[in-house]
C-alpha cells in the first residue's frame, strides 16, 4: 500500500477500501495513488465485492483543492474513476458526511452506491469556477437524467440522502447509524444476491423533456450566471452527453476541466473558498482563549436590524428576546418579524410548524430588568452615539457582570460605546447587514479593550448563526463601508464630470458588480447618507461630491422607496429608467462647482471605482483594521456585491499586478490633481519589494 490514508483489508469475502484523509478525505495526490494500489490488490484476491469508504466525519469532499495550481501528479482522478468502474468485480462506494465534487464522482463511478441519512450529494465544483472533471458531467446525467444533474451542477446545491434515492442516485438508504456496518451488510447482501458489475458509464442518457431544452435552459440562467464561464460548459457537455458514448464525453469534459481550472475566474473563487475559512480563524488572541457560552441573547430595538438580527438566533434555535421603549414600537417590529416568516412559509423555506417553533423562541418586553440575566445583547437602535451611550449605560447597570454587550453600529466609535461601561472588556461591535436575517456577512469589530474570549466567542456564535464573519478593528466605516465612501464618492464625481448615472451602472454592471452605485443608492434610499451627513455636522450641498444627493434628497427624490432618485421607477415593475431631469440636474450642479465636463469610458468608470477601493483596502490592511487581504475581499465580496469571480478588490490588484495598479493611481492622480489617488504607502512597498498583496498572508 502506498500511503496509509487509504487501507486495503479483506473481510470474508468483501474487499474494504478505507479512505482516511483528514479533515475532509480530499483525493489528494496519496489517496488517488492509495486506491489505485488497493485496486491492483483487490483485482487478484478472493473478494468478491469491493467497498469503498471514508473514516471521519465525511465520505471524500472532492479533489484536493490546494493541488490546482499545481504541477499534476499521475494518477489523475479520471483514470481512478475509470479504474473503478472497469474494476471486474461490483463495486459498492458507502457514503456519510458530504460526497462531493470529485467524492461523488468516484461514488458514480462504483457500480452501486449507499449512504446513511443526513449525507448531503453534490457537484459543487462551479463554486469553484469549475465544472465536475472526473466524469461528472457524464455520469450524472445517464442516472438522474439531464433536468436533475444541470440543476444539481449548475446550482452546486447539494441533494439530501432521502433525496437521492428518489432520483436513482443511490440504491440503498442504510439505518441511521454506524456507515461502515451497515454497508458492510448491504455488501453482504450484494454478493449474496449475485449483483453484478454496473457501469454507469454503459447506460444511456435519457432524451431531454422538449426538443429545445437546452437553449431553454441556456437562456434560462444566462442572467444569474452573467460572467461565468463553467455554467455554460456544463450546459454543453450534458448535452453533449446525449448524443455520445461516455469516452467522448469525458474527453470533452477533460478539455473543459482544463479550460476553466486555469481560468482566472477558478483562482479568485479558490482564493474566496480558503479567504472564508481563513476569515474564521483569528490569529492575533492567545491560543488558550476559549469561547464563552451564549445561551440567551436579547436584542435592544425591534426596527428592521433589531427585528432581521433576533430572528437570526431564533432561527438557529438561541432563545431571543427583543426589547423596545414602547408596546407599540414591539407590536410594530413583532409584525414585520411574522411577516417575514409567512413569506418564508409560502416560499417553502419552513413549514407552519417550523415557524411556530421559531417565533415561540422570540419573547418580547419594554422592560430592561427583564433581560438581566441574558448571555448576551446585541443593541440595534438609532445610529446615534448619545442614543447608543444611553443604552449601554442602562444595560451596564441591569445585565449580569460577565453579560456581553454588542453594538450593531455600521459607523460610530466602538471605544466610545465602550467608555460608556464600565465593562469595556465586555463590548464588542456587531455590525449586520440589512436585511440581517438574509445577509451572510458580519463585521465583528474589536474595539481596544475588547476581551479576546468576547471576540472568540462572537465570531463562533456568528457561525453558529450561519453568518460569515470578518474581525475588523476600529475606525470609522469599519472596512466596508470605509472602502463603500471612496466607491460612492467616484461614482458621484463620475456623474459631474460627464457620466450619467446608467453609464456608471452599466459599466459597473457589465464589469460584474451585482449593481452599479447609483442604483444601489436608490435601492436603500438617498435619505440615509443625507442623515449621515447632516449628523456629522456637514452642510447640505455644501460638498462637491454630495450636492447632487443632497438635492435629490431635498427634493423628495429618496430612491426607489419614493419612486425616484437617480432614476425614475416604473410603479408596476420597479423597473429604473433614466430620468432627463437629473441629466439636466447634474450638468447645472457641475456647472456650480466649475467642473470641466468631457465624455467618460467605461474603461475610466471601472478603474475609478475599483481602484479607489483597492487603495483604501490596502489603506486599511496598513493600519491593521483587517488582518488579511482575504478578509477585505470576504467583506466587500458579501457585503456589497463584488463579482466572487474576480475574488474581491485585494485579490483583484494582485491579478492586475501592484506595478500596473500604482501606474494607474498615478495617472488619475495626474489627470484629477485628487489626493485621493495617491498610492497607499503599503502598495508601493509591496510592488517595491515585487511582492503581491497575498504574501502578507498570516
Ligand atoms: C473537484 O472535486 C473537482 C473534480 O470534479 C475534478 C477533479 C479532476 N480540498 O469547510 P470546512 C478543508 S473540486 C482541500 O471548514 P465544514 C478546508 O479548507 C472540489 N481542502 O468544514 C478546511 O481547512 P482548514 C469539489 C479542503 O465542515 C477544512 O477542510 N468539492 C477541501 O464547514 C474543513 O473545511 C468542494 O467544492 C478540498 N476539497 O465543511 C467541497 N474541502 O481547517 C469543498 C475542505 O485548514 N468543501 N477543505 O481551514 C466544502 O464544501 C466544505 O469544506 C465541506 C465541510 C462541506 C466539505
Amino acid at each position: 500500500m502506498s500511503e496509509a490514508v487509504v487501507q486495503y483489508q479483506l473481510v470474508g469475502d468483501i474487499g474494504i477500501i478505507r479512505i482516511d484523509n483528514p479533515p475532509v478525505n480530499a483525493l489528494s495526490h496519496a489517496v488517488r495513488a492509495g486506491v489505485m494500489a488497493a485496486l491492483d490488490q483487490a483485482r487478484t484476491d478472493n473478494s468478491k465485492l469491493l467497498l469503498i469508504a471514508c473514516a471521519g466525519r465525511t465520505f471524500i469532499a472532492g479533489a484536493d483543492i490546494t493541488e490546482f495550481g499545481q504541477t499534476p501528479r499521475e494518477p489523475g482522478l479520471p483514470a481512478v474513476i475509470a479504474a473503478i468502474e472497469n474494476f471486474p468485480k461490483p463495486v459498492l462506494a458507502a457514503l456519510h458526511g458530504t460526497a462531493l465534487g470529485g467524492g461523488l464522482e468516484v461514488a458514480l463511478a462504483a457500480h452501486y452506491r449507499c449512504a446513511v441519512p443526513g449525507t448531503r450529494l453534490g457537484l459543487p465544483e462551479v463554486n469553484l469556477g469549475l465544472l465536475p472533471g472526473a466524469g461528472g458531467t457524464q455520469r450524472l446525467p445517464r442516472l438522474v437524467g439531464v433536468e436533475t444533474a444541470l440543476e444539481m451542477m449548475i446550482s452546486g446545491t447539494p441533494v439530501t440522502a432521502g433525496r437521492a434515492l428518489e432520483l436513482g442516485l443511490i440504491d440503498r438508504l442504510l439505518e441511521d447509524g454506524d456507515v461502515a456496518e451497515a454497508a458492510e451488510a448491504y455488501a453482504r447482501q450484494l454478493v449474496a444476491d449475485g449483483a453484478a458489475v454496473r457501469p454507469t458509464g454503459a447506460r444511456v442518457v435519457a432524451a431531454p423533456p422538449t426538443a429545445d431544452f437546452f437553449d431553454t435552459y441556456r437562456a434560462g440562467i444566462a442572467r444569474k450566471t452573467r460572467g461565468l464561464i463553467a455554467p455554460g460548459f456544463i450546459i454543453e457537455l450534458v448535452e453533449f452527453a446525449c448524443l455520445h458514448d461516455i469516452e467522448q464525453g469525458q474527453k470533452l469534459e477533460r478539455e473543459r476541466f482544463v479550460e476553466c481550472r486555469n481560468s482566472p475566474q477558478s483562482a479568485a473563487l479558490r482564493h474566496v473558498f480558503f479567504a472564508e475559512r481563513a476569515c474564521a480563524k483569528l490569529t492575533n488572541i492567545p491560543a488558550d482563549t476559549r469561547a464563552l457560552p451564549v445561551k440567551t441573547v436579547a436584542v435592544i430595538g425591534a426596527g428592521t436590524m433589531g427585528g432581521g438580527i433576533a430572528m437570526c438566533f431564533a432561527n438557529a434555535g438561541i432563545p431571543v428576546t427583543l426589547v423596545e421603549t414602547s408596546q407599540e414600537n414591539l407590536d410594530r417590529g413583532l409584525g414585520v418579524v411574522r411577516s417575514n416568516y409567512e413569506t418564508s412559509v409560502g416560499r417553502g423555506r419552513y413549514t407552519r410548524q417550523q415557524v411556530d417553533t421559531i417565533l415561540a423562541g422570540i419573547r418580547s418586553t419594554t422592560d430592561y430588568a427583564d433581560i438581566a440575566g441574558v448571555d448576551l445583547v446585541i443593541e440595534a437602535v438609532f445610529e446615534n452615539m448619545a442614543v447608543k451611550q444611553e443604552v449601554f449605560r442602562k444595560l451596564d447597570a441591569t445585565c449580569k457582570a460577565d453579560c456581553i454587550l454588542a453594538t450593531n453600529t455600521s459607523y460610530l466609535d466602538v471605544n466610545a460605546i465602550a467608555a460608556a461601561t464600565g465593562r469595556p472588556e465586555r463590548v464588542v461591535g456587531a455590525h449586520f447587514f440589512s436585511p440581517a436575517n438574509v445577509m451572510k456577512l458580519l463585521e465583528v469589530v474589536r474595539a481596544e479593550k475588547t476581551a479576546p474570549e468576547v471576540l472568540l466567542t462572537f465570531m463562533q456564535l456568528a457561525k453558529t448563526i450561519g453568518k460569515i464573519a470578518v474581525a475588523v478593528g476600529v475606525c470609522h466605516g469599519f472596512v466596508g463601508n470605509r472602502m463603500l465612501k471612496g466607491y460612492a464618492r467616484q461614482a458621484q464625481l463620475l456623474l459631474l464630470e460627464g457620466a450619467s448615472p446608467e453609464q456608471v451602472d452599466a459599466a459597473m454592471e457589465a464589469w460584474g458588480m451585482a449593481m452599479g452605485p447609483l442604483a444601489v443608492g436608490d435601492l436603500a434610499g438617498l435619505d440615509i447618507g443625507y442623515r449621515s451627513r447632516r449628523d456629522q455636522g456637514i452642510e447640505s450641498r455644501s460638498v462637491k461630491e454630495s450636492a447632487l444627493a443632497d438635492t435629490l434628497v431635498e427634493m423628495e427624490r429618496l430612491g426607489q422607496k419614493s419612486g425616484a432618485g437617480y432614476y425614475r421607477y416604473d410603479p408596476e415593475t420597479r423597473r429604473r429608467q433614466p430620468d432627463p431631469e437629473v441629466t439636466a440636474l447634474i450638468a447645472d450642479i457641475a456647472a456650480q462647482w466649475h467642473v470641466d465636463r468631457r465624455a467618460i469610458g467605461d474603461e475610466e468608470i471601472v478603474d475609478r471605482l475599483t481602484l479607489a477601493l483597492i487603495n483604501e483596502g490596502a489603506a486599511i490592511l496598513a493600519e491593521g483594521i483587517a488582518a488579511r487581504p482575504g478578509d477585505v475581499d470576504i467583506v466587500y465580496l458579501n457585503g456589497y456585491g463584488f463579482p466572487k469571480w474576480r475574488g474581491g478588490p485585494m485579490f483583484h490588484a494582485d491579478s492586475l499586478g501592484l506595478e500596473t495598479v500604482i501606474g494607474k493611481l498615478q495617472a488619475l492622480r495626474e489627470l484629477t490633481g485628487d489626493p485621493c489617488w495617491e498610492p497607499a504607502p503599503l502598495l508601493l512597498q509591496l510592488a517595491g519589494e515585487g511582492r503581491t498583496l497575498a504574501s502578507l498572508k498570516l
